[in-house]
């Protein structure tokens, strides 16, 4: 699993705890004025000869990456017998509840000791920031209560727009907060746009079902399909009562263009015509040339990571699990953000757009749980050029759930909203040449853009140190389209 990986890390990123990135991060947050925070703070500065060390590292990650890639796809270890088996909720629900009621027995010694904060609500947030903050509740046709929040410049006399931003990978409604001021969200509310922030099943705004509890393998058993099939439409007719827009703008990160393009395959102009443009970072249609070293090394033991989730988590890859959510709040928002900065740049691709002086304050929401499945979804595209399609259950599980052994394509070319894609130039995850195949394979009315941002990787939308350079080119492409009223 994830933590084991980030664990594994952590003995290289504690060697180099005393360093820091050279130069980068000049706002300092004001810290908890704990004694470790202290300690780290003496500690940063002393010696920063191992910096390039790591540099080096996270600049070589990629090349044992894209080897370990190119064998995934031939890494299926589980009979497709057991596989189901797993994912279904019998022996493993037993042991799940065990390390549940574990692991928060686990969490109230360490919370004692180390307490975690209590997560960001954009809802309370904003008007710490002079915005008005709204919260609502969206139930799925499938029972999911998903908490959407709706962000505003309580003076402006009318909105020249509806802004919508679904999450990002392992993150929620509180993506595009953390950097405060210049964050995403602010930037467009202060210009008088309306902001949406949308959550997927699993994140912590969206853990309530009307008859499922999240500690139960069904509550986990989603991956993007069900973002695309059911989450975005519910959300989407949500801020249609509530705004009447038809002409939505759509941005978002990563997993919210996968989630776009499962909702266009399945419902075709159903919701999209709600929608008058997208704007994203990083979207995932096709995930093939992945060269992050951890992830790809996941990528080759996805079965291992399905075997372990399903038997102690519930099929939930669990970070907020409060045992885990305890010791990476403790890690990267309390002790040491410099680590964590470094752990993202391995994990990520090596880039200095990453605010590490933000942690504690981001670390409150990161990083979310999803499923395993929703996972395992993106690690079975590895090392397979330009494939998306379902999950791959393996024979015997697609024939139940699908009617035919193989899983189907999806149509990429069903998304005809015009899309502007902005490829984030040092991402070892989601490459630029995998965006442009993406870009590509939509219908022709919905090419509308695409460039490479070559400084940030897939950590930076979050919590870039350079945001102009980041967030402008979107917000000037929005502005562009307002003007001439597409
Ligand atoms: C697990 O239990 C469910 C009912 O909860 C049942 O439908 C399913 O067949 C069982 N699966 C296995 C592999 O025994
Ligand atoms: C809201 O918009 C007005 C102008 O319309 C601007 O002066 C003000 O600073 C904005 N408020 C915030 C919190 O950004
Ligand atoms: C939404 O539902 C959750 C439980 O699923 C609840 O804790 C929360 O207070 C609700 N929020 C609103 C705005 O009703
Ligand atoms: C949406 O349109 C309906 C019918 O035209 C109108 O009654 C309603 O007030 C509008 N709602 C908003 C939020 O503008
Ligand atoms: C499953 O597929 C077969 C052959 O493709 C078809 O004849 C059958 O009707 C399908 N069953 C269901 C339940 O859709
Ligand atoms: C004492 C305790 O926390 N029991 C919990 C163990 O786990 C099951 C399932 O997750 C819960 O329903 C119990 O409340």
């Amino acid at each position: 699993m994830l933590p084991c990986k980030l664990w594994a890390l952590v003995p290289l990123a504690l060697l180099v705890v005393i360093g820091g990135p050279p130069s980068a991060n000049s706002q300092v947050q004001p810290g908890s004025g704990s004694v470790v925070n202290a300690i780290g703070g003496i500690l940063d500065p002393v010696v920063s000869v191992l910096n390039p060390v790591v540099e080096v590292v996270a600049g070589l990650a990629p090349i044992p990456g894209a080897l370990l890639g190119a064998v995934a796809p031939y890494t299926a270890l589980l009979n497709p017998l057991l596989q189901s088996a797993l994912l279904q909720n019998n022996i493993t629900q037993f042991s799940s509840d065990i390390v549940t009621n574990l692991s928060a027995l686990v969490a109230l010694v360490a919370n004692a000791a180390l307490p975690v904060p209590p997560y960001l609500r954009p809802d309370q947030e904003a008007p710490k920031f002079g915005f008005v903050g709204e919260a609502y509740n969206v139930t799925t046709s499938d029972g999911y209560i998903l908490g959407v929040f709706r962000v505003r410049n309580g003076t402006c006399a009318s909105y020249r727009s509806v802004v919508v931003i679904p999450p990002g990978i392992l993150s929620n409604a509180a993506s595009f907060i953390y950097i405060k001021e210049n964050s995403l969200v602010y930037r467009l509310a202060r210009e008088c746009n309306d902001v949406w922030l949308f959550t997927f099943r699993g994140y912590i705004f969206g853990r309530g079902h009307t008859s499922l509890s999240d500690t139960s393998s069904e509550f986990w058993d989603f991956y993007a399909y069900h973002w695309g099939v059911y989450d975005l439409p519910a959300q989407i007719e949500f801020v249609y009562r509530k705004t009447n827009s038809t002409t939505m703008r759509y941005f978002g990160v990563d997993q919210s263009g996968t989630a776009l393009l499962f909702m266009n395959h399945v419902h075709g102009q159903r919701y999209q015509r709600f929608l008058a443009g997208t704007y994203l970072l990083a979207p995932i249609g096709y995930l093939g040339r992945l060269k992050s070293a951890v992830f790809d090394a996941m990528s080759v033991l996805r079965d291992g990571l399905t075997a372990a989730g399903a038997l102690t988590l519930h099929n939930e890859l669990a970070f907020m699990n409060p045992a885990i959510h305890s010791v990476l709040y403790n890690l990267c928002g309390r002790i040491s953000p410099i680590t964590c900065y470094y752990v993202f740049q391995i994990l990520g691709g090596n880039t200095r757009e990453i605010n590490y002086p933000y942690f504690p304050y981001a670390f409150a929401n990161l990083l979310d749980s999803t499923s395993i499945t929703s996972f395992n979804y993106f690690l079975q595209q590895v090392g397979r050029i330009k494939y998306m399609k379902y999950y791959d259950y393996g024979p015997a599980e697609n024939l139940r759930r699908y009617n035919r052994t193989t899983p189907e394509d999806v149509n990429i070319a069903a998304t005809t909203v015009p899309c502007n894609f902005y490829a984030l130039g040092s991402d070892s995850v989601t490459v630029p040449q995998d965006v442009l195949d993406t870009w590509n394979a939509l219908a022709p009315s919905a090419r509308a853009s695409y460039q490479v941002l070559e400084k940030y990787n897939g950590v930076s939308p979050f919590v870039p140190v350079d945001s102009e350079g980041l967030y402008g080119p979107m917000i000037r492409k929005l502005n562009a389209d307002l003007a001439r009223g597409a």
